[in-house]
């Protein structure tokens, strides 16, 4: 028996990454019974003569969209440019990140079609709340030597609308991947032949997954949920008066003693009321 990691689903065939190598397995029927679908992520056992896998590890994590198993962080891309940066859709994925215990940092990608001046400004919000923000341009291969390190031992998910550069990115960190580029639509108001399907690139003694993004994401959560998982909404010293506060006009709100402060950016708030108005 062999071990490796599910890196591609595609036809029903299973690419399953060992030592470097990729054998393409089929699943035991009664794995399946028992466990349910194999996805992209998992860690698996498998006969080497029969290309079957016949065990699977527990996972760690699991995320629906898209669908992948045992990531240990992700990387949100979002262009400052064509498509423009937009905070409520930064704010979006971090909740979606946080629901899923995954941490999450931030890539401004696309640096050389944007003013300074702007990206100082993004930096320093995210910064505010103790998120990490990379700031990279493929064109002129700037700050990509700068991300290179965080790979390391990690699964890490590549996540962001089609278009923003996600594909390019990865080419940028290793040419060899030869990941294909879809030119930013502005019809569509998105890439166009965009990644397809999940896949894992193996990198610095993880992996890398590029994901086919989407237009839009749903996060499907519940209004508390979302206060729950809201950055900076969940951390310890936030005492409302009531434990299941979801901070618009509460008594005793301490998210909104934080924003009168400063401490809390007031963008932060408003891409939070935004997506509460989202979930009926
Ligand atoms: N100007 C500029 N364009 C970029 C950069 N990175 C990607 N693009 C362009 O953005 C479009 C979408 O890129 P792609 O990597 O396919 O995005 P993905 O859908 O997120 O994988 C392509 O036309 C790329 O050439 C960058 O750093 N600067
Ligand atoms: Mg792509
Ligand atoms: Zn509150």
């Amino acid at each position: 028996m062999r071990s490796g990691v599910v890196s591609l689903i595609k036809y029903g065939v299973n690419s399953v990454n060992c030592d470097g190598k990729i054998y393409s397995c089929s699943v035991k029927g009664s794995l399946k019974h028992k466990f349910g679908k194999i996805e992209v992520g998992d860690y698996v056992e498998f006969d080497e003569t029969n290309l079957v896998i016949e065990n699977v590890k527990e996972r760690v994590s699991k995320l629906i969209r898209p669908s992948i198993v045992n990531v240990d962080q992700i990387l949100l891309v979002f262009s400052l440019k064509e498509p423009d940066f937009s905070y409520y859709l930064a704010f979006k994925y971090l909740t979606y990140a946080n629901f899923n215990n995954v941490k999450a940092s931030i890539v401004l990608s696309k640096s050389d079609k944007s003013e300074n001046k702007e990206i100082e400004e993004i930096k320093k919000i995210f910064n505010l709340l103790n998120i990490d923000v990379y700031v990279t341009s493929c064109k002129k291969l700037e700050g990509i030597d700068e991300i290179k390190d965080i790979f390391k031992d990690k699964i890490t998910v590549l996540m962001g609308q089609s278009g923003v550069g996600k594909s390019s990115l990865l080419n940028a960190i290793d040419s060899n991947y030869s990941r294909d580029i879809g030119e930013y639509s502005v019809a569509l108001g998105r890439g166009k032949h965009q990644t397809k399907e999940t896949i894992l690139l193996p990198y610095n003694n993880g992996y890398i997954a590029d994901t086919p993004g989407f237009s839009s994401l749903e996060l499907k959560l519940s209004k508390l949920q979302i206060a729950q998982s809201f950055p900076v909404f969940n951390v310890e010293h936030v005492n409302c008066r009531y434990s299941n506060c979801l901070h618009i006009s509460e008594p005793d709100c301490a998210i909104k003693k934080l924003i009168e402060e400063g401490k809390i950016p007031l963008i932060a708030y408003q891409s939070y009321l935004k997506l509460l108005e989202e979930e009926k």
